[in-house]
């Protein structure tokens, strides 16, 4: 290259770069006098002041969204839309983010069976072969077999949801399946349903775990097949059966995505599903997201659209439940129920984590074994060090739910699951790791495994208390935040001990022989005057009725008692009666106070503890 050249290069270069300085200003001016506008409009509304406000007094600062009124309402939806993109672009670095085309809707094949998510009808010639077919993976693998790989669906959205309008670009995702022996149709159905389903350009790859499968389908064949897909699918195998926690982490280490998205390998995404969940992630990356998960039935694989009006909870024995959405999580989005819903817990087979996020939150618990209680282990860990865990209810991915594992669980289902939720309850649940082992007393004695290390990383990450996790996201909890008492409830005239005899709600509270074990005598009497086991409590509606236990309600009612320490009586506020062992293995019942024997009942003993804290 020749001098001048050179120089005439080197002006163009410096006008370029004057060029590039002179908007940068300009769109940084833009900006500002955007940000003031923002700022104005929604400056606190609670005075009724502000500019935008509709000044009626008292309206409080969660109307401010709503007071924008007329032709600034568009502009201001024009100017969030752009926000969300800003908002995007500082959770992630502009080169990793994409822009994307929304996939096509997969249209309905004529004369295949379940189409459009309806039910497979098997004829009746065929019901054994159902049946032999059945016993493989514990669900419907006929009908299975006869639906097509890329199957319609119906749009299940709200209405709200399918107007919505994401950041116009997203970061990318790896999606991660991890499979033990799945039927092939099941596993494929999966993997098409994401490829057709998901903006193509947002799916890095698909990484399939082998963890040990036994069935031949699942090994050359499987790889000949993806290799023809139009989307990179890795198949990769842990050689010998690891859990899945082990295998989940051995598919997150090749992860080239900015998001992981875990699914199981028995889904089918539905129209939109991918969007919402990236956006929210890209909105704040210590958000961990999950899609409704609703149901393909084991039966005959029709799509059922679950409620997006429940949430993740826990019992005391820290299984996973379904739970209403309580009217304060309604409130605190304003009762739009397509805004992110923030879930005390995860069913845990179906979320979508920034990679980074995923391993300094802690990854997983490799000291768990196989399966059972890294979803409750994770959802405290993303609460109790900073993060948020939401259900996005405008993402809907279905999953076949069996009634019974097909699964073996070497040296046994209950040993495993006790050692996993023992370790939950260990590291993360301070003092109320004891309703756990109350409730589940065989878990005290379980080889429970190394703990320092997750110990040291709740240390660390100066993670908050459990009962910071009770009183902020789960006050709606099964396990009472403030209690007297846990324990056996032991009546003094005949050493009889009340017990649930594992009865339901809306049966009646039994009396035992005390065993000394916990479990079905367990009872919590707490500062709400409960006198709690698990998710009942001992409730009585008339004077001369019996006592239920009835699914606790939380507003005193018919379930408010108060223990006297002094006589030892346990009296009904409503009836103003005391509870009465009147004969012997009879059901106790109320009756009116005396002060006799059979109306004294003991709370004294070990496992009184939380008494001095709660008065
Ligand atoms: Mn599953």
């Amino acid at each position: 290259m020749t001098r001048p050249e050179e120089k005439s290069k080197v002006v163009e270069m410096l006008r370029c770069r004057r060029q590039t300085c002179k908007i940068i200003i300009a769109t940084s001016l833009i900006w500002c006098v955007l940000d003031i506008l923002l700022l104005m409009s929604y400056s606190d509304c609670s005075n009724g002041v502000g500019f935008g406000c509709s000044g009626n007094g008292g309206g409080g600062s969660g109307n401010s969204h709503n007071a924008a009124v007329g032709g600034k309402k568009g502009a201001l939806q024009a100017l969030r839309q752009i926000r969300g993109q800003e908002e995007v672009e500082e959770a992630y670095p502009r080169q990793k983010l994409k822009t994307y085309t929304p996939a096509k809707s997969v249209k309905k094949t004529k004369g295949m069976p379940g189409e459009m998510g309806k039910p497979v009808n098997i004829p009746k010639e065929m019901e054994e072969e159902k049946k032999r077919k059945f016993k493989i993976n514990q669900f419907n693998l006929l009908a299975s077999e006869m639906i097509s790989l890329n199957r319609s669906l119906q749009d299940v959205r709200l209405s709200t949801c399918k107007s919505k309008v994401y950041a116009s670009l997203l970061p990318t995702t790896s999606v991660v399946i991890v499979f033990h022996n799945e039927a092939w149709t099941t596993l494929l159905r999966t993997i098409h349903s994401i490829i057709n389903r998901s903006p193509r350009e947002l799916v890095e790859e698909i990484i399939l775990v082998d963890d040990a499968s036994e069935h031949d389908h699942l090994g050359q064949d499987l790889e000949d097949y993806v290799r023809k897909l139009p989307l990179p699918v890795k198949v990769l195998r842990t050689g010998t059966r690891s859990g899945l926690i082990r295998a989940r982490l051995l598919g997150a280490k090749h992860v080239k995505g900015s998001v992981i998205t875990f699914l199981d390998a028995h889904c089918e995404c539905t129209e939109g599903w991918l969007e919402p969940l990236l956006s929210e992630i890209a909105k704040n990356r210590k958000a961990v997201v999950c899609p409704v998960i609703d149901v393909i039935s084991d039966e005959s694989f029709e799509y059922i659209t679950a409620s997006d009006m429940t949430w993740g909870g826990f019992n005391w024995k820290l299984n996973f439940r379904w739970y209403r959405v309580p009217q304060r999580e309604m409130d605190r989005r304003g009762g739009d129920r397509s805004h992110p819903l923030h879930t005390p817990a995860m069913a845990g087979g179906l979320f979508s984590i920034d990679r980074d996020y995923f391993y300094e939150i802690g990854s997983y618990d490799e000291g768990m074994d196989i399966w059972g209680g890294e979803n409750l282990e994770m959802s405290f860990r993303i609460w109790q060090c900073g993060g948020i865990l939401e259900i996005i209810p405008c993402s809907h991915v279905g999953h076949v739910f069996r009634d019974k594992s097909p699964y073996t669980f070497p040296g046994g289902v209950a040993k495993i699951v006790n050692k996993n939720a023992a370790r939950v309850a260990e590291v993360w649940m301070d003092e109320w790791r004891d309703f756990y082992y109350s409730m589940n007393p065989g878990a005290r004695n379980v080889e429970i495994g190394d703990l320092s290390e997750r110990r040291k990383f709740r240390e660390d990450m100066k993670c908050k208390s459990f009962r910071w996790y009770l009183e902020n996201v789960y006050p709606e909890s099964q396990m009472p935040l403030d209690y007297f008492f846990l324990g056996e409830i032991r009546n003094d005239a005949t050493h009889n001990c009340l017990d649930t005899m594992g009865r339901k709600s809306g049966e009646e509270l039994g009396l035992s022989y005390c065993h000394g074990m916990g479990g079905n005598q367990v009872f919590a009497y707490t500062k709400r005057q409960q006198v709690m086991s698990d998710d009942n409590c001992l409730d009585a509606s008339q004077p001369d009725g019996p006592v239920k236990l009835v699914r606790c309600h939380g507003m005193g009612g018919n379930q408010a008692w108060v223990y006297n320490k002094l006589d030892r009586t346990l009296r009904h506020i409503n009836t103003a009666r005391c509870l009465t062992n009147l004969r012997e293995n009879g059901n106790p019942r109320l009756a009116p106070c005396t002060g006799e024997e059979n109306q004294q009942w003991s709370m004294a003993d070990k496992f009184k503890w939380q008494a001095d804290k709660a008065e």
